[in-house]
């Protein structure tokens, strides 16, 4: 008998493939029930394209000591929102849809500074002169939200997936704020009735390439040509706060917890931010992927220092989570050699993820009188690698590309100059950084220990930092 579609996922890129359509999978194998994933591609038409030339079957490659294959079925469906917005509003109206979960990376959320929805954001002022044609995430999930309200259906319940601190309140703000601008009634019916979990989620699932393709196509004996491959960590910890139907996703390994923001910060401390520092300064040194960087003496001193004297003690971990024994798992995590994990991938829409990533440890650290030296350092490398890439001419994956762009003085060779421009960004820092001493004094002095030091003796800079005083009298 065909599995019904009960799930909605809104950008069904690898991550999704290798972690939620994994459980998902896995739970209805062994409890049934009607979660099959009808996915929607907001931006792009190759992943509807591929799969449904394989009936949207894929393999999922666990890379790690042992190497194990698995095909996945969850996905019944694949649709492409700007040819196919009103089938995809049918789809999320449909009763039968309970949960719609996303991963839409962070500018997904159009959030502006303070949290709130983004007014201004294009996709946001397209989809409120045109909301039965959205093309934003938000865009659907109210219109859809609106269609189920007319029709006396029951509201679904919204997942967020993505790597974004407090995930769920955040979507739960923007969604909020969109519908309000149609009809505080709705607005205050999704309050009433849709559930926004937060959540934390993790795989290193680096991009599918080409040689991945031959291989797995080569083991199973049949052409895949899109199979995701993973480690073969996995996590996904769920708030307990929401009720509302769900694949029997508890019995396959997620954790449903009170205390996700413990989990949530040790992740995105410990790992993400860890990720983005090798990212930026892996580059900056040559390097090609989070095996060879991490594997590099000088930067995994670096990463370990900088977890252990200026992440570790920032948060309160989850009572069953050691911090000391989680982040040395992760750097283990990063030395795995059957995983191919760009560190270009990891280095995209940097203007966002570090203020996710580094910039509450930072807040945090400096409320609590803890060291940011090398926290500043990791930032220094992003600046650094963005100058680069304005000197060189070199693509700048990022929404705010166009911004650094336009900011002649980050090509100065005036080093405060290039500071005080970046922390002149609004969208980014918040006041009490733009005008945090300590804080300028330690960008500039570590910004200046990469142009004057050598990248490669990052352990030198490292402990030439480490050694320089506080503010200079
Ligand atoms: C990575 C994450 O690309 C990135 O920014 O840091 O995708 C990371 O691999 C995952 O969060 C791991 O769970």
């Amino acid at each position: 008998m065909n599995t019904q579609i009960g799930i909605v996922h809104l950008g069904p890129g690898a991550f999704h493939r290798a972690h939620q359509a994994v459980y998902t999978e896995n739970a209805m194998n062994l409890s049934g029930g009607n979660w099959g994933i009808c996915g929607v591609s907001l931006r792009s038409v190759t992943a509807r394209n591929i799969l449904a030339e394989q009936d949207y079957l894929y393999t999922l490659a666990i890379l790690d000591e042992e190497v194990n294959y698995q095909v996945i079925g969850a996905i019944k469906e694949v649709l492409f929102a700007s040819e196919q917005s009103a089938e995809v509003i049918t789809r999320m109206s449909a009763a039968s849809t309970k949960l719609v979960t996303l991963t839409i990376t962070e500018k997904g959320y159009c959030l502006a500074f303070n949290g709130s929805l983004d007014l201004d954001n294009d996709d946001i002022k397209h989809d409120l002169a045109n909301p039965t044609n959205p093309i934003s995430a938000i865009g659907f999930i109210v219109e859809s939200l609106k269609q189920r309200k007319i029709n006396g259906v029951d509201a679904f319940n919204l997942i967020s997936c993505d790597n974004i601190s407090k995930n769920g309140e955040k979507l739960r703000r923007v969604v909020l704020d969109y519908a309000k601008q149609f009809d505080v009634s709705l607005q205050s019916w999704i309050d009433q009735n849709v559930a926004f979990p937060n959540t934390m989620v993790d795989s290193i699932t680096p991009k599918t390439e080409h040689y991945t393709i031959h291989s797995v196509s080569k083991v199973i004996g049949l052409q895949d040509n899109w199979p995701i491959q993973r480690e073969r960590f996995t996590q996904w910890v769920i708030d307990n706060n929401w009720q509302g139907e769900r694949p029997d996703w508890q019995s396959v390994g997620v954790i449903f917890t009170d205390d996700v923001d413990g989990f949530e910060k040790a992740k995105l401390r410990l790992l993400n931010c860890l990720h983005s520092t090798l990212a930026y300064s892996g580059l900056l040194a040559g390097f090609e992927t989070v095996f060879d960087v991490t594997s590099d003496k000088g930067f995994n001193y670096f990463i370990s220092k900088l977890a252990s004297d200026e992440i570790i003690n920032s948060f309160a971990p989850p009572k069953e989570l050691d911090a000391k024994v989680y982040g040395n798992e992760i750097i283990q995590r990063f030395l795995n050699p059957s995983i191919r994990h760009l560190l270009a991938q990891i280095a995209c829409d940097g203007s966002q993820k570090i203020q996710m990533r580094v910039l509450p440890i930072i807040e945090d650290n400096l409320a609590l009188g803890l060291p940011t030296k090398l926290l500043s350092l990791s930032l220094a490398c992003w600046f650094e690698f963005i100058c680069n890439a304005l000197k060189e001419g070199k693509e700048i994956i990022d929404p705010m590309a166009n911004d650094f762009a336009n900011m002649p003085k980050l090509l100065s060779n005036d080093i405060c100059e290039v500071v005080e421009t970046f922390l002149s960004i609004n969208t980014i820092f918040s006041h009490a950084l733009r005008n945090n001493i300590l804080l300028k004094v330690q960008l500039v002095n570590s910004q200046t220990a990469l142009r004057l030091g050598e990248i490669n003796k990052i352990n030198d800079i490292v402990e030439k930092l480490c050694r320089t005083q506080g503010i200079p009298q």
